[in-house]
């Protein structure tokens, strides 16, 4: 299946499933037609995609809702597009792989929306990330009430969307936006590069990350720990996480080595 459009590449690099927006006149803002793609990519990724990449073309990762598409919806028509949106980035998070974001220059609005629905985040010294819904008389509706606060917390979102601050790549690092910092034009290699060794974990495991973790972390504590207990058990019965504590037992597999 040919799942690229002329705003969105889609390949494999072997087991690595590469997206990149490709809208850079429009610094990749993200239309009704790039959402759709988006989701249409994770409905349907190839099953031997152990990991994915999302980056952007051009000088910005991307400058969010595509403003010239923001029409006069009445309150329905407005949730329903919302709902649009969080239904490709739910496809995104809860899909079969994770998710990893190269990011540079403008990660803003929904373009930070869809960066937060990543589960890694690899940030070059060019990026900056603001939330100019704000100042533009409207709300986040990509699901970034959900996610950001997470990353960041209440406070720092708050503080963003009144007062339209801009954080730096470094400043990003700092509270929690990326998870890692490189030199700027290396987002894509780093991200490349974690991809290929998320995608060597025994799937069990990256489903547990993707599909468990968030859900056990927002579980109150009694609950979450019984969930902690299915999951592993679950994970640790499948004969590859047996072969692989063999192969550490016998002297086969890679020490944890000093960071
Ligand atoms: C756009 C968009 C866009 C650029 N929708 N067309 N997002 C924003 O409020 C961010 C708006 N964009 C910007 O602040 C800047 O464009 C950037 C900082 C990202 C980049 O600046 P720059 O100088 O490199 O580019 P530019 O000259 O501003 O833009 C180049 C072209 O892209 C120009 O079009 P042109 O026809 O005049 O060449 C821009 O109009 C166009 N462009 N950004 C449409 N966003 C689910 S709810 C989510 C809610 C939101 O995301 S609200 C936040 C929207």
């Amino acid at each position: 299946m040919n799942l690229s459009t002329p705003d969105i590449h889609f390949e494999m690099r072997d087991n690595i499933a590469v997206i990149r927006l490709t809208r850079p006149s429009k610094r990749n803002a993200l239309s009704d037609g790039l959402v759709a793609s988006i989701r249409n990519i994770f409905e349907n990724l190839p099953e031997h995609a152990g990991a994915a990449v999302i980056d952007g073309d051009g000088e910005h990762f991307c400058a969010g809702l595509d403003l010239s598409e923001l029409k006069e919806r009445d309150a329905g028509q407005g949730m329903h597009h919302s709902r649009s949106w969080h239904v490709a980035l739910e496809r995104l998070q809860y899909g079969p792989v994770p998710v990893v974001a190269a990011l540079h220059g403008a990660v803003v609005g929904g373009g930070l929306e869809l960066a937060s629905a990543c589960h890694i985040r690899v940030a070059d010294e060019s990026t900056f990330y603001a939330l100019p819904e704000g100042s533009r008389g409207i709300f986040v509706g990509g699901g970034g009430s959900v996610r950001i606060p997470r990353l960041i917390g209440v406070a720092r979102m708050t503080d963003m969307m009144l007062t339209g601050r801009v954080y730096n790549a470094v400043d990003g690092e700092r509270i929690g936006l990326a998870q890692y910092l490189v030199p700027t034009g290396s987002a894509f290699d780093k991200a490349f590069e974690l991809a290929q060794r998320i995608a060597t974990n025994a799937p069990l495991t990256n489903y547990a990350l993707m599909h468990a973790l968030p859900r056990i972390a927002e579980q109150p504590a009694d609950q979450g720990f019984l969930t902690e207990a299915l999951m592993c058990s679950i994970a640790q019965a499948a004969p590859e996480a047996k072969q692989r504590v063999r192969a550490f037992l016998e002297g086969r597999a890679d020490k944890v080595q000093k960071g």
